[in-house]
């Protein structure tokens, strides 16, 4: 088979789901992971008909700039805040993305992060580990937040923030969430979630997850006023994008005691952590790792692979790209036609 089409894979992936494209196409997958500077970005994506990319990989109208042959863009993600869909659009460009596939394992992360920061995991562990366990413990030594039988808010309610809502009730947990749009009554009663204001939300919750997408209007939607107005000693847990939270006026809000804790899975700066909260205790934090088990990693490869191939015309779901986020592309300037 003469294979028409070149693909540029921005970093190391599973060996299957690069097989998988290279039995249509020529394939230029990076050998190791690294951060793309702009202009070779624009390099790259300027001598292939799709790619596969991932956060750090900034997509807008200037990388696209005079790129007259690309047709998709993958992101091996669900969170698309790294690309600029509107310039993608009007360059015809056909954007995926990788939901649902991660729903169920980064709703098991929020519970991670939240059980460990309110029951002090982290702190406890390093202690541990330093050898400090020497003798006898006091009784009222590790003292944490519980959860059974507290309150959870979720900011966010899509897919994600439903996940973990669901997980609650194990817990007894009342379940108060905030969304701009209500959910239908049918999903609020499987996830034993009520809808409340944002004013609300966090006023009352115990323990309040993040799970909403990053966009400009929220930026540091949860900063020093939202955190002045949460519930003091409640917990707050952000697996969503760094840039929701003011980490400055988090950090502060730590060692004031306003919160007794955080979970952090996510940063403003990726890889870099705010100094103030590297210093704390009472946060724990991880390198941006929610969706990173064995059995999600490889279907959230898979599904790019899949929205490559389809995408370009090619495979099973040739044309039928199983989760675009600009479908409108797909009718407009030749994504299929040539295929
Ligand atoms: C990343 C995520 O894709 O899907 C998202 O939006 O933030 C994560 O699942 C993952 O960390 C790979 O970089």
């Amino acid at each position: 088979m003469t294979k028409r089409y070149k693909v540029w894979v921005s970093r190391p992936l599973f060996a299957e789901a690069l097989a998988r494209l290279d039995q249509h196409v020529t394939l230029d997958a990076e050998a190791i992971e690294r951060v793309h500077a702009p202009e070779q970005l624009r390099e790259r994506l300027a001598g292939v008909d799709a790619a596969i990319v991932s956060l750090s990989d900034r997509v807008d109208a200037a990388t696209l700039a005079g790129n007259g042959r690309l047709r998709v863009i993958a992101n091996l993600a669900v969170g698309y805040n790294n690309l600029d869909i509107e310039a993608l659009t009007r360059a015809g460009v056909l954007a995926c993305n990788t939901p649902d596939v991660l729903n169920e394992t980064t709703a098991d992360y929020a519970w991670a992060l939240m059980l460990a920061a309110a029951r002090r995991v982290g702190a406890a562990e390093r202690w541990l580990r330093a050898g400090h366990w020497t003798g006898a413990m006091r009784f009222d030594d590790w003292l944490g937040v519980d959860l059974h039988g507290k309150t959870l808010g979720i900011l966010g309610m899509g897919r994600i923030g439903q996940a973990v809502a669901r997980r609650a009730s194990g817990f007894d947990m009342r379940v108060l969430y905030h969304n701009r749009s209500r959910l239908p009554e049918s999903i609020e009663r499987q996830c034993a979630a009520r809808w409340v204001d944002q004013a609300t939300l966090l006023r009352e919750s115990d323990h309040l997850v993040l799970v909403l997408p990053y966009t400009p209007e929220n930026h540091h939607v949860i900063g020093a006023a939202e955190l002045a107005q949460m519930k003091r000693g409640s917990v707050l847990v952000n697996i969503a994008r760094g840039g929701l939270v003011d980490e400055a006026a988090l950090a502060t809000a730590l060692v004031s005691g306003q919160l007794a804790a955080a979970g952090l899975d996510v940063y403003e700066d990726e890889p870099a952590v705010h100094p103030a909260l590297l210093e704390l205790e009472q946060v724990v934090l991880s390198p941006h790792m929610g969706s990173a088990s064995a059995d999600t990693r490889r279907n959230m490869a898979q599904l790019a692979v899949d929205n490559v191939l389809a995408g370009l015309g090619l495979g099973s779901q040739a044309g039928h790209p199983p989760t675009p986020i600009n479908p409108q592309v797909l009718h407009a300037r030749g994504v299929l036609d040539k295929a």
